[in-house]
């Protein structure tokens, strides 16, 4: 009897003493809670707009100094046009709610479908995601893509998300952009033949070009040097276009995939927009035929990384 009193005593006390060591374990929980949670409220929600086209532009930090420390070609390096626009394919195929990406100089834009529901449409996870992925695709592809060139400092992107309502807005987005490698192109491309092809300093360079229009440059490129300004390569006239498509080379039937396609199109004409009609519409990649002899090099990478098995997951969706 002493015993079971003993025993049932011991019991009590050890349920008695685990009970309270929980409230303590409770309550000490409870009060961390309670007194710190309270920061997160200063957290505020960015998410965008439903139903908005949401764009993403990336811009090198300085690259006018950092081409200059890296010797890169004048007016354009066609690797380091390259690098990035695989960088950007990178991204692309990461965020398969990327239906375009647009490229010229240092900079990149991308274009998430409107109805993206990626991250719950949070500007800054969207933004510093897309920002960092490229950054560090950059880095990542350097050497192969700037022939083992070193690479003297860390290059940096800065970002900005923009939204836009109408399709229209986003056309006149696009087109603004691709304007903007017309104007700046034409420049440099007269610009650096004076400097380079004719000896003249920065500053006559300068001078001779001041107050001129698109036809004395075209006019300037032509007699001087006898350069048709239409005949240079489209990547550097137009910047890059990457669209998604199922590919398909004629001459090499195994190949029907999707991929990420450059093209060099003007976007400012209505042509480009009836030709991708998929854009704009029920987002379904459309089809696009080549041959292996024209393949890009864009392309060739990712078809070389598909037969070595070093495809990427497709990854559809992304959440927080
Ligand atoms: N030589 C050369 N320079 C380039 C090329 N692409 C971009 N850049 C440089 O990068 C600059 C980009 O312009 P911007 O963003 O306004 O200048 P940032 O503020 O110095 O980055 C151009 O002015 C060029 O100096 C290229 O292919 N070749
Ligand atoms: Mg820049």
């Amino acid at each position: 009897m002493g015993l079971l009193r003993y025993t049932i005593f011991h019991l009590l006390k050890r349920s008695s003493e685990i009970i309270s060591q929980q409230r303590v374990l409770h309550t000490s929980g409870g009060m961390a809670c309670s007194r710190f949670e309270y920061v997160k409220n200063y957290e505020q929600d960015d998410s965008v707009l439903p139903n908005v086209w949401i764009v993403i532009r990336l811009d090198g930090k300085g690259f006018h100094k950092f081409s200059k420390a890296h010797d890169f070609a004048k007016p354009n390096d066609v690797n380091a046009l390259n690098l990035m626009n695989i960088a950007a394919v990178t991204v692309m195929e990461e965020f398969r709610d990327v239906i375009l990406a647009y490229g010229q100089s240092d900079e990149y834009s991308f274009i998430f479908r409107k109805e993206t529901n990626v991250f719950n449409r949070r500007a800054a996870k969207l933004l510093t995601y897309v920002t960092s992925l490229f950054t560090s695709a950059y880095v990542f592809n350097w050497n192969h893509w700037m022939q083992n060139k070193t690479l003297h400092y860390p290059p940096c992107f800065d970002g900005r998300v923009v939204l836009y309502p109408s399709d229209q807005n986003l056309r006149d987005y696009l087109s603004w952009r691709q304007a903007d490698v017309h104007i700046n192109n034409l420049y440099n491309t007269a610009f650096w033949n004076l400097v380079l092809q004719s000896g003249l300093s920065n500053q006559e360079a300068e001078a001779e070009l001041r107050g001129t229009f698109s036809a004395d440059k075209n006019e300037l490129l032509f007699t001087k040097f006898g350069i048709n300004y239409n005949k240079l390569p489209p990547m550097f006239r137009k910047g890059t276009i990457l669209l998604r498509k199922r590919v398909k080379i004629s001459d090499h039937d195994s190949l029907n995939r999707q991929l990420i396609v450059p093209v060099h199109d003007d976007m400012i004409r209505e042509k480009f927009w009836k030709d991708h009609t998929e854009l704009l519409g029920k987002y379904k990649p459309g089809d696009y035929e080549t041959t292996f002899d024209g393949l890009s090099p864009i392309l060739k990478t990712q078809i070389e990384k598909l037969s070595s098995g070093d495809e990427k997951p497709q990854n559809v969706e992304c959440s927080s």
